[in-house]
């Protein structure tokens, strides 16, 4: 096993002479890596592939970021394995077999501690270790990094990269009376590794995104009764996981590089499987649309919403398709009224589509009601159970399904404190500000790893790590090549990056509902759209800054002092 590097040749203390500096408990290292899921594991492989001294901090006691606290019941990754995984080696793509055609939360994480073990990546990650805070020092240009758990402290470094995740902020609503419930409660996102016990339960389910949807089924088959508390109702379309294909498996593998190539030139960076067809569903008869609709339905998960190209671009064409699910939910649930009151009404994949198996089909359970609770907010929770418009509904245990304070969550509860004293939350005081979702102005040496303003959650996360990953890592490099000490975003670059984006999001229905892409699911939180559309664009446009010098960044070197 390699331990971190240690400082590099090149690392510029930056003390004038005379100044002494007070050494901070855990030392210094010319990167602190926050965070151990994908984006970390592959930051700390680049930083010491380019002979950087580092450190990787991670609050959780095992690596794999939003895959190791979702460990409710159903959690599955919704992209297909042979395209949710790394490929910056070919030997690692060729040597690992996933046994379903989307992995499922266990295999992800063994896939992780793979990766870990198979690059002896290991020694580099303090596990059970939050970083609490980031100050930067304009005179010693160096980070402070403060750490909370197994190792409590403070570390200087040149850099600092945020790979905190976009999902790893549990929302906890603040719901009257909660302390008070006498049973047991629980957060999807922050599952105990032990499993929870329903049998014999009655059982609440708040919340029917991504999460509740995957694990309202199987809680049902467990529980004596669920009472499911809906406030809007999702599109879900079947997942129709199976085993892979050992054949599908093959032909990837016999020309990985040409399918990830491929791959990289679909908007999404992932969909190979599930081509987006490039007809317009307003220019095709009804016919003709139902029976698309209806073997893309048959087909399962993305392929629904690629069945034509328009459905996020024209209302007329996403009515069509919304109006499909609606009819599928009519003929599959029993009960007309619980029917009704699963249909969604707003633009389908405004909010990211579900995958399900089996989730109409509960509500026709003997054991499974649905609670309505737009219009009709949870009043209060009481020691035996959940109060809604006057209405007691006894439970034994609450699970929260109620998602994340997405994309900017975990970078503001470090919240760093750039140059001139500025923290990060009065800098996105209006909403997050970034150029290219990797830097901020006022925030040197800082990165974020698929941050607001990048493609991210609209796309191949990993795919979408890999390629900020290596650009900050190339950057990393030219700083050392050339002397160069700091390296700050442009604030004209920031502002001009944060139009493109929202301009990008608003030539389609996306910000359109309340969605957690716009912070709408936060109260308070400032409603911007946060993910930029276009993965290749996106990764060419950041080809460009780089080979033209790193335009709309300042770099800064010796002789700049
Ligand atoms: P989501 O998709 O944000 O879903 C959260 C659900 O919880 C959604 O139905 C929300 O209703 C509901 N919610 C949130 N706050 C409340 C309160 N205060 N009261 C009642 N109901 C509430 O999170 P998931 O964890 O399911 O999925 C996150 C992502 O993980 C998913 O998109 C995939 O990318 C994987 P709302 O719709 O806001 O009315």
């Amino acid at each position: 096993m390699s331990p971190p590097q240690a400082a590099s040749p090149n690392s510029d203390t930056a003390l004038k002479a005379g100044e002494t500096g007070a050494a901070d408990s855990l030392g210094e290292v010319d990167l602190v890596i926050v965070g151990a899921g994908f984006a970390g594991i592959y930051m700390s492989y680049r930083a010491r592939q380019l002979g950087l001294s580092y450190r990787v901090f991670e609050r959780g006691s095992g690596a794999g970021g939003t895959w190791f606290w979702n460990r409710y019941p159903g959690a599955r990754c919704d992209v297909h394995s042979l395209e949710y995984s790394y490929q910056f080696d070919d030997a690692l793509q060729q040597e690992w077999q996933w046994t379903e055609k989307f992995a499922s939360q266990p295999e992800i994480l063994r896939y992780v501690d793979h990766v870990i073990e198979r690059f002896d990546l290991a020694g580099g990650i303090t596990f059970n270790t939050h970083v609490q805070g980031a100050v930067y020092d304009e005179v010693r240009r160096r980070w402070t990094v403060t750490t909370a758990g197994d190792e409590t402290g403070s570390i200087r470094s040149r850099f600092l990269v945020l790979a905190t995740g976009c999902l790893s902020s549990a929302n906890r609503p603040g719901i009257a009376g909660l302390d008070s419930f006498g049973g047991d409660v629980y957060h999807t996102g922050e599952w105990p590794h032990d499993g929870v016990d329903f049998a014999g339960k009655r059982v609440a389910v708040i919340g029917t995104g991504s999460s509740g949807i995957q694990s309202i089924p199987i809680i049902a088959t467990e529980a004596a009764h669920l009472t499911v508390f809906q406030r809007t109702a999702a599109y879900t379309v079947p997942a129709r996981n199976e085993p892979l294909d050992p054949a599908i498996d093959a032909e990837v593998k016999a020309a990985y590089t040409e399918f990830r190539a491929k791959d990289w030139q679909e908007s999404s960076a992932f969909g190979i499987f599930d081509p987006r067809s490039p007809e317009h569903a307003n220019q095709a008869s009804p016919a003709e649309r139902n029976e698309r609709y209806e073997q893309r339905w048959q087909r399962g998960s993305w392929s629904y919403l690629r069945s034509y190209v328009d459905h996020i671009l024209s209302e007329e064409s996403n009515g069509y398709a919304a109006e499909f699910v609606r009819d599928k939910i009519r003929k599959t649930v029993q009960d007309p009224t619980t029917a009704e009151l699963l249909c969604p009404t707003t633009i389908i994949g405004c909010k990211r589509l579900c995958f399900d198996t089996g989730y109409y089909e509960t509500f026709n359970r003997e054991n499974v009601e649905l609670v309505g609770i737009s219009d009709t907010p949870i009043e209060r929770i009481e020691p035996t159970g959940v109060v809604v418009d006057d209405t007691l509904h006894e439970v034994d245990i609450i699970v929260f399904a109620t998602g994340f304070d997405a994309m900017t969550g975990s970078l503001l509860k470090i919240d760093p404190v750039g140059k001139d004293g500025t923290s990060l939350s009065t800098a996105w005081e209006a909403g997050p500000v970034t150029y290219l979702g990797l830097s901020v102005a006022g925030f040197p040496n800082m990165f974020t790893i698929t941050g607001p303003g990048s493609p991210s959650v609209l796309a191949n996360m990993i795919t979408c790590i890999e390629q900020h990953v290596n650009w900050i890592a190339d950057l990393l490099a030219h700083m050392e090549a050339k002397a160069i000490h700091t390296v700050e975003a442009e604030t004209q670059a920031v502002a001009a990056w944060v139009q493109h984006v929202n301009n990008v999001a608003h030539s389609t229905l996306f910000p359109s509902c309340n969605s957690w892409y716009l912070g709408a699911n936060i109260p308070g939180k400032p409603r911007v759209f946060m993910p930029l559309l276009g993965f290749p664009a996106y990764a060419q446009r950041c080809d460009e800054v780089a080979e033209q010098g790193y335009e709309g960044f300042v770099l800064r070197g010796a002789d700049s002092i």
